[in-house]
């Protein structure tokens, strides 16, 4: 018996760790996530000595790798894997989930258990990487950086909508002062909608036109509670005038919110994500959650590249139609399948 014990910064990481070094057909003994660090105690049989001919060439073909077996589902599990690839959660995280429910205890998949559905929600709740986890007090003291935050993203995603609901929210139910600034001096229109947004919640408006004037208007808002910075939409193609928008926002004291839709196609998610990756984001919003039928696939390469999530959106109702990501209200989004009777 081969006993090992691995460990990551967040679960899905010390779980893809046991698949490396311990193997695929590892069991989990045991899941804990404390002081940051997930650990995951993992079991595994010898495998049994190979038996390859002493010259493999010779005699009956030697076979140099075989082909990967396919995972055969417990019976008791294959309706939440199909519920979850339906809702578009990756096969890599299917398979994770699937370990981590086997590792604490393996009478949970077997056909009708009532525990599977909570059980497999806490597991998936606790792989969703979010602003919580993080500790960056979103809701609460912000730090210097967090007090000012930019919304970036390609466009049309909801940038300037999420903006408007999260100052909505942060004057309405939090008392809070906020400050708004719109960057996106691109569209006239797009910066007169802002400023009437402004005017009607009471709130100090400025445009930057260039990075002095952010500068001026971060300080000339530093005594406000809250800092928000709409910026321009930009095509994850568009490296020019990417690169310019970050010179624009680089060396503030600004925290970074790369908006996505979360009915994006993972193709596009990833070429998003590295073109906006030199903004250097701290967290995802997740928008439009409302417009598609699998956001897992959005949410699946959250949990594998392990970036928070700060908010999701759902719907274009200003402010209400915006939730700061919770895993277990995800979870329950995505594991509704309660045991048939
Ligand atoms: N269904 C739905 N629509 C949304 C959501 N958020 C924003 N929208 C809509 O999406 C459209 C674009 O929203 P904007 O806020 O202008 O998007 P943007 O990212 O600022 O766009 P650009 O500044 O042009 O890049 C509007 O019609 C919004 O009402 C959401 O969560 N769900
Ligand atoms: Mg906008």
């Amino acid at each position: 018996m081969i006993l090992r014990k691995v460990v990551g910064r967040t679960m899905a990481e010390a779980l893809e760790r046991v698949r490396k070094e311990v193997g695929s057909d590892a069991i989990i003994v045991e899941t804990s996530f404390s002081g940051g660090v997930a650990t995951v105690i993992a079991k595994r049989e010898p495998h049994p000595p190979q038996d390859a001919p002493e010259n493999p060439w010779k005699g009956t073909p030697y076979v140099l790798e075989q082909p990967e077996p396919k995972l055969v589902l417990p019976v008791g599990f294959r309706p939440f894997a199909e519920e979850l690839a339906e809702f578009g959660l990756s096969q890599k995280l299917i398979k994770i989930l699937l370990r981590a429910v086997k590792g604490l205890d393996p009478h949970l998949l077997k056909k009708g258990n009532p525990s599977l559905p909570g059980v497999l929600r806490r597991v998936l709740a606790g792989l969703i990487p979010t602003a919580g986890d993080s500790g960056t007090a979103l809701r609460s003291q912000p730090t210097p950086r967090s007090k000012a935050l930019a919304l970036v993203g390609p466009t049309g995603v909801g940038k300037t909508t999420t903006l408007a609901k999260l100052a909505a929210q942060a004057t309405i139910h939090q008392d809070l002062s906020v400050g708004i600034i719109s960057t996106d001096t691109f569209r006239i229109a797009a910066v007169e909608q802002l400023r009437a947004f402004a005017e009607m919640m009471g709130a100090p408006f400025r445009v930057a036109f260039t990075p002095q004037d952010l500068r001026a208007a971060l300080r000339e808002f530093q005594h406000h509670d809250r800092i928000f910075i709409d910026t321009t939409g930009r095509s994850p193609k568009d490296a020019a005038s990417l690169k310019a928008m970050r010179g624009f926002l680089a060396d503030m004291p600004i925290e970074v919110h790369l908006c996505l839709s979360a009915g994006t196609r993972r193709r596009d998610l990833i070429a998003n994500l590295r073109a906006f990756q030199p903004f250097e984001p701290s967290f995802i919003t997740l928008t439009k959650w409302d417009e598609t039928l699998a956001p897992g696939e959005a949410l699946s390469l959250a949990i594998e590249r392990n970036i928070p999530l700060s908010w999701i959106t759902n719907g274009q109702n200003v402010p209400e139609d915006l939730l700061p990501a919770e895993g277990a209200i995800i979870a329950k989004a995505a594991i509704q399948e309660t045991i048939p009777a």
